[in-house]
C-alpha cells in the first residue's frame, strides 16, 4: 500500500506451475522464481524455457507462446518470462510471437552524487551512494539494489550509469570502484550492466598527471590502465558516460582538441573489453546567439570522426527537457555516427515529483517525429534504432527519477514514467495508451472484496477506474504544457529550481541564456524567440519540408509557434483569436484540466487503497494550487507587455504578481 512494489505487486494467490529448463544460471534461477511466484495461468501447466539458436531472435529478444519462452541467451529468457507474466496480468493474449528490442542498450542514467544527494532528484537520497560509511555495503543496500534491478529487468532496462554526469573524479578511486563492483554484482543476474560517468580531468585530479590532454601519451596510458583496473573488478562493465565541455565540466576543448579526440581516446581504452562511450551532445556556451543551435553546430562537422563504440547522446529537444520542445535537429543529421536519445524521466521542469505528468506521450511525440532526413518516415525512432543508418551499437537513455523514498519516485504516478521509459526503450513503436493501460492494470489491480470490504466487479473497475485514470494520465503532460509553457514558450521556470514560474527572473550579472527573458523575449512588440531565417535561423537545421514549415507562422504548428517566432500580441491565430487571447485560453485550460484530474481521482476512491489514494489526492491539490500560481504569474507578467485584458470569459487571477514574486515557496529546491 506504500507503493514500494511498483508494478510488480505480488499476486494474492499463487497458482502452481511446472517449469522445464535444461540449464541453470543465476539469471535462469530468477526466471524460474518469477514464474513460480507470479503464474496466473492455468494451474499445474508446464512451461518450457529453452535457449536455442533461432536466427530471428536478436540479443535479448525472445519467442513467446502461452507455455514456452525461447531465447538465445538467459537474459532473453528472463525478459520473456516477465512478458508472459505481464500478459497474464493485463489479460492481453499471447500468440506465437517473436519480440525483439528496438535498442540493444537500454539505459537509466542516475544523476547521483557520491555524497548521496541526487541532482534533480525528487524522491529522496541515492540508492547507490551515501555520505556516512560510504564504503560499507549493508544488507539493506543489497536488498534495494536487487529490487531496483528486478524492476528494471521486468521492463527490459539493461544498463545503469550510477553516478552524476557532473562527475566527481573520485568515483574512479579504488574505494568507489569497489563499491561499484558490489553494485554490479547485485545487478548482474538481472541482466543490468553497470556504467560510470567520468570526469574528463580525472588523469590530472586523481592521477596526478600535469594534464588531461587526450592526445598526451601519459593520459592515454592512464585511462588504459584505469580501464584495465575496472575490468579486473567488473568483467562485464558497460562503459563510460561523459559530459564534457558542457556547463563548466572539463573536456578535450580545454586542450584545443575536439569532442571526437576526447571520445575516441576513451573508446580505444574500452575497445578490448567491448565497452562503449556515450558522449553527450548537451553543449552550449554563453557567447553564441541561440542556444538551441549550438549542439548541432558543434557536432555535425564531426560526423564520421568517431570510433564505432562511441554513441552521441542527445537530449530529445535542442534546449533542455522542457515540457514541450521540437525534436533536436541532430537526430538523423549525423549519418555516420550512432546517435541515442536521452529522455528525462525525473520531472525537473514538469513539477518535480509533486505534479502528475505522464511523460510517455512526450516521448512518443519525440520518437514519432519525422525528421525527413532519409525521406518521409525518417522518425527519430528510426534514426536512432539502426533501421536507417548502419550502427554497431544502438542505445537509448533515461535520466532516472528514483531515490530512497519508499515508493521510489516520490509521486505514485511518477512510477509510470519509469515504467513507460523502459517499455519505449524496448519497443519504440508502442503507444502511450497501451503503456498506461498496462501500468494501471499492474499497479492498481482491481481490488478484491476482501481488501476493500465492498464488492466490486471487473466490469465496473474498467469503466469506473481504468478508463478515467487512463484518460487523466494521457492528458496530464498536455495540462502541464498548458499551465506552464503553452504555444512553444519555454524555460520560463524560476531560478535554478525550475519548479515555479519565473518569467521575470534575470539577476544583473547572470548569463543571459540562463534567464527566462532570453527565451520568451516578451516586450510591447510581442513575445517569442525568433528562430526563423530572419532571426537565429535555427529552422535551417531542420530538413525540408520542416524548415519551411517552421519558418512560416501560418504553417508552424501552434504548439511550436513561440519557439520559432516572435509575434505581436494581436497576431491572428488559426482559431481566430489573438495571440494574447490564445495564451490566456491555454493557461486557463491547464487549470481546468487539473481540476478535472482532482474530480477524476476523488471519484475513483473506492477502487484504491486508502494510503495511495490520500497521497495522490494531496499531490493533486498542490498541483492545482501551483497551476493557478503559474497561470496568474505568467498572465499578469506578460500582461505588462501586451497591455490587453485577460478575456472576461476567463476566470480572474486570484494571486497578485508582486506577492508571487516575493514568495519563495515556488522556488523550492527539494
Ligand atoms: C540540466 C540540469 C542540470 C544537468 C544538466 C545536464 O539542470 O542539473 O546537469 O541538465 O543534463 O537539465 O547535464
Amino acid at each position: 500500500q506504500e507503493g514500494h512494489e511498483l508494478w510488480l505487486r505480488s499476486s494474492q494467490k499463487t497458482v502452481p506451475v511446472k517449469i522445464i529448463c535444461s540449464k541453470n544460471t543465476p539469471t535462469l534461477a530468477i526466471a524460474r522464481q518469477e514464474l513460480q511466484q507470479g503464474w496466473q495461468g492455468e494451474p499445474n501447466a508446464t512451461v518450457t524455457l529453452s535457449i536455442t539458436k533461432n536466427k530471428k531472435i536478436k540479443t535479448d529478444g525472445f519467442r513467446l507462446t502461452q507455455h514456452e519462452v525461447e531465447a538465445t541467451t538467459d537474459r532473453g529468457i528472463l525478459y520473456g518470462v516477465y512478458e508472459l507474466l505481464r500478459r497474464q496480468q493485463t489479460g492481453e493474449g499471447i500468440q506465437d510471437e517473436i519480440c525483439n528490442p528496438s535498442y540493444a542498450i537500454r539505459m537509466l542514467n542516475h544523476w547521483d552524487n557520491l555524497n548521496g544527494t541526487v541532482e534533480r532528484g525528487y524522491a529522496g537520497m541515492s540508492i547507490f551512494w551515501r555520505k556516512d560509511d560510504p564504503f560499507v555495503v549493508t544488507e539493506q543496500d543489497k536488498t534495494r539494489w536487487q529490487e531496483y534491478a528486478r524492476a528494471n529487468a521486468s521492463i527490459g532496462i539493461n544498463g545503469s550509469s550510477i553516478n552524476n554526469v557532473n562527475a566527481s573524479p573520485t568515483v574512479l578511486t579504488p574505494e568507489y570502484l569497489n563499491r561499484t563492483k558490489a553494485i554490479a554484482a547485485v545487478l548482474r543476474p538481472y541482466g543490468v550492466k553497470t556504467y560510470l560517468s567520468v570526469n574528463f580531468s580525472s588523469p590530472k585530479v586523481i592521477g596526478g598527471l600535469p594534464t588531461s590532454d587526450p592526445l598526451d601519451p601519459a593520459v592515454i596510458k592512464w585511462w588504459k590502465d584505469k580501464v584495465d583496473e575496472i575490468y579486473t573488478l567488473i568483467p562485464d562493465f558497460g562503459g563510460f558516460l561523459v559530459k564534457a565541455n558542457s556547463e563548466g565540466q572539463p573536456g578535450p576543448q580545454d586542450f584545443g582538441r575536439t569532442h571526437a579526440d576526447g571520445a575516441n581516446m576513451l573508446a580505444d581504452a574500452l575497445t578490448p573489453y567491448g565497452g562503449i562511450v556515450m558522449w553527450r551532445a548537451f553543449v552550449y556556451s554563453s557567447n553564441d546567439k541561440d542556444r538551441a543551435k549550438q549542439a548541432y553546430t558543434e557536432f555535425v562537422p564531426l560526423d564520421g570522426q568517431f570510433r564505432d563504440n562511441v554513441i552521441i547522446q542527445v537530449k530529445n529537444g535542442p534546449i533542455d527537457f522542457q515540457p514541450r520542445e521540437p525534436f533536436s535537429p541532430l537526430f538523423g543529421a549525423m549519418k555516420k555516427t550512432p546517435v541515442m536519445t536521452e529522455f528525462q524521466v525525473t520531472q525537473e521542469y514538469l513539477g518535480h515529483s509533486t505534479h502528475l505528468a505522464f511523460l510517455s506521450t512526450m516521448w512518443e511525440e519525440c520518437l514519432q517525429s519525422d525528421t525527413y532526413q532519409e525521406g518521409p518516415g525518417s522518425t527519430v525512432a528510426r534514426c536512432t534504432d539502426g533501421s536507417l543508418y548502419p550502427q554497431k551499437y544502438t542505445a537509448i537513455a533515461g535520466v532516472s527519477n528514483i531515490g530512497l523514498d519508499t515508493n521510489w519516485c516520490g509521486h505514485h504516478f511518477a512510477q509510470a514514467n519509469w515504467y513507460a521509459y523502459g517499455r519505449l526503450a524496448w519497443n519504440n513503436n508502442l503507444r502511450s495508451e497501451q503503456i498506461a493501460d498496462e501500468w494501471i492494470r499492474q499497479t492498481f489491480p482491481p481490488a478484491s472484496p476482501s481488501t476493500t470490504g465492498s464488492s466490486l466487479y471487473a466490469a465496473d473497475w474498467r469503466e469506473n477506474f481504468l478508463v478515467p485514470v487512463k484518460r487523466m494520465m494521457l492528458e496530464s503532460r498536455e495540462a502541464v504544457v498548458n499551465y506552464m509553457t503553452p504555444l512553444g514558450l519555454h524555460h520560463i521556470m524560476s531560478a535554478n529550481g525550475h519548479y515555479g514560474p519565473g518569467p521575470w527572473w534575470a539577476p544583473e550579472k547572470m548569463r543571459a541564456d540562463w534567464t527566462p527573458p532570453y527565451y520568451h523575449q516578451a516586450g510591447t512588440n510581442g513575445v517569442g524567440f525568433d528562430r526563423t531565417k530572419k532571426g537565429s535561423d535555427a529552422v535551417d537545421q531542420y530538413r525540408e519540408p520542416l524548415a519551411a514549415q517552421f519558418n512560416d507562422p501560418a504553417t508552424c504548428p501552434d504548439m511550436f509557434l513561440l519557439w520559432f517566432h516572435h509575434l505581436p500580441w494581436d497576431y491572428k491565430m488559426k482559431s481566430g483569436r489573438t495571440l494574447w487571447e490564445e495564451i490566456c485560453a491555454h493557461y486557463d485550460k491547464g487549470i481546468l484540466q487539473v481540476r478535472q484530474f482532482q474530480k477524476t481521482w476523488d471519484k475513483v476512491q473506492p477502487y484504491v487503497d486508502s494510503s495511495r489514494f490520500v497521497a495522490i489526492q494531496r499531490k493533486l491539490r498542490t498541483q492545482c494550487s501551483d497551476a493557478l500560481v503559474w497561470k496568474d504569474a505568467c498572465l499578469l507578467y506578460f500582461q505588462q507587455f501586451s497591455q490587453m485584458p485577460i478575456p472576461y470569459y476567463l476566470e480572474r487571477p486570484v494571486n497578485n504578481l508582486d506577492e508571487i514574486r516575493a514568495n519563495e515557496f515556488l522556488k523550492r529546491i527539494p
